[in-house]
């Protein structure tokens, strides 16, 4: 079924004369999967819709905020009483404290937390932070790891930068970049190697519970992220868990609580906000203290703890917590899973996914499971996902557009759009292998 997509093309052309790629991120601009941005017109529930009326069943989701589904009829009522009460004070609002409290009863570890506009906003100053605590300069991340686009965050880093060859960013100036240590996925004495080698100079490891910008990776297994806890324990480092994007959607108080490993500092993002732009940075008191006004790290915002974003992560977090939440997100997602993988091995086509909660990747390889990044770019058919992508594209399915993505179910997928979407896949499968 392939869709008439004049309006998006015309879109494009003009957006590629004002904005660099004619996007404003550049995974959205279909650069590895090749074809034409879809501009979408609007979206509800499991679906979006392009500017040419065609409709698809979304596993983006915008990148997991969604958990909901699109335009929630209660976030968005929210949002609407609240922007009448005012777009933005600068000021502090009672909403700030709600959203703080509700935040620190969810996730584990967090005792103190500051709201800022973005995931990246959000690492970059954990680990300001963790620099500022420990006075150590240099930190630790992974290979494919990805933690927004602040300088030190861009070595070897996974989501668009890996996407596009790019993981280490032109105008990260050298001498900075050398305070970025890193090692592959699953690697503890790659680990042990750095904090010997760089002894006492470690301020922190920054880690995704659970990876999704390299596609979905597991680190529990084989107790990975067990290992990091303890060497950042023995070594004096901080651990700081980026749950920007498993946060909230792996479990109600994320992976630290799903895997009961406790970080000294979280990030998050995405679903905090409900759609809208929230970040935040939280966790153990004596560390955040340290942040200003309280202390010597300083962090600012002008929009941060804006009222909308407030009141739209306040109706969406508080929605998690109703009963087997988790429980049919899951389902939901582990029945898409095998049904993919069932269609891949109907089709003759090798393929392996993993999946942790709500979020998972398949990918398209003869190994037997994908466990680092070089797993991914060494030995996943990539040009196989971009046609992969395009098919189900044209079947009515919108998935993330690059192999190093996670794709999200949200509660608003029913199991009729799981049944489409399985026979979509047949259908591309098919025709890709005919
Ligand atoms: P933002 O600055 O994009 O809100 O968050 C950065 C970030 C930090 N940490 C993790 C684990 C993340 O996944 C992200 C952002 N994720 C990507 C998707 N892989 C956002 C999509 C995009 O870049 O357009």
């Amino acid at each position: 079924m392939s869709s008439n997509i004049n309006h998006s093309q015309q879109d494009f052309d003009k957006a590629r004369k004002l904005l660099p790629g004619g996007v404003n991120s550049p995974v959205r601009a279909f650069k590895s999967v090749g074809g034409t941005p879809r501009f979408f017109a609007s979206a509800s529930g499991s679906h979006v819709k392009d500017v040419d009326g065609n409709d698809y069943i979304d596993y983006v989701g915008s990148w997991g905020p969604m958990i909901l589904g699109h335009a929630h009829p209660d976030v968005v009522k929210g949002v609407q009483e609240t922007a009448a009460l005012g777009m933005s004070f600068g000021a502090p609002c009672e909403l700030e404290i709600e959203l703080a409290e509700l935040v620190i009863d969810m996730v584990p570890s967090i005792e103190v937390i500051r709201f800022v506009n973005s995931g990246t906003e959000a690492t970059m100053s954990a680990l300001r932070l963790a620099r500022g605590f420990t006075g150590r300069d240099k930190f630790i991340k992974f290979d494919g790891g990805y933690h927004g686009h602040a300088d030190g965050f861009l070595v070897k880093a996974g989501s668009g930068a890996a996407t596009f060859g790019e993981p280490d960013s032109a105008g990260v100036p050298a001498d900075y970049a050398k305070l970025t240590l890193t090692a592959p996925f699953n690697d503890i004495e790659a680990v042990k190697n750095l904090f010997a080698e760089n002894k006492g100079e470690i301020a922190c490891i920054i880690v995704e519970p659970v990876p999704g910008n390299t596609g979905v990776m597991d680190l529990m297994s084989n107790g990975f992220l067990q290992q990091l806890r303890d060497i950042c324990d023995a070594e004096g480092a901080l651990l700081i868990f980026d749950e920007v994007m498993c946060g909230f959607r792996v479990a109600a108080g994320g992976a630290q609580e799903r895997f009961g490993i406790m970080p000294d500092l979280t990030c998050l993002g995405k679903i905090i906000g409900g759609g809208l732009p929230v970040g935040a940075y939280g966790g153990r008191e004596e560390i955040m203290r340290k942040i200003s006004p309280d202390g010597p790290v300083y962090q600012a915002g002008t929009l941060s703890g804006n009222p909308l974003a407030m009141r739209a992560g306040l109706e969406t977090l508080s929605r998690l917590r109703a009963p087997d939440f988790y429980a049919e997100l899951e389902r939901k997602t582990t029945r898409l899973v095998e049904g993919l993988l069932d269609g891949c091995k109907a089709a003759g086509v090798p393929a392996v996914a993993n999946q942790v909660g709500a979020m998972f990747t398949v990918f398209f390889t003869e190994l037997d499971a994908v466990t680092c990044c070089s797993d991914v770019s060494k030995h996943c058919d990539l040009a196989f996902f971009g046609r992969f992508f395009n098919a189900m594209l044209d079947e009515g399915v919108y998935l993330a557009p690059s192999q190093y993505e996670a794709a999200f179910m949200s509660a608003a997928h029913s199991d009729e759009d799981i049944t489409r979407t399985i026979a979509a896949a047949e259908r591309a499968l098919e025709k890709l292998t005919s």
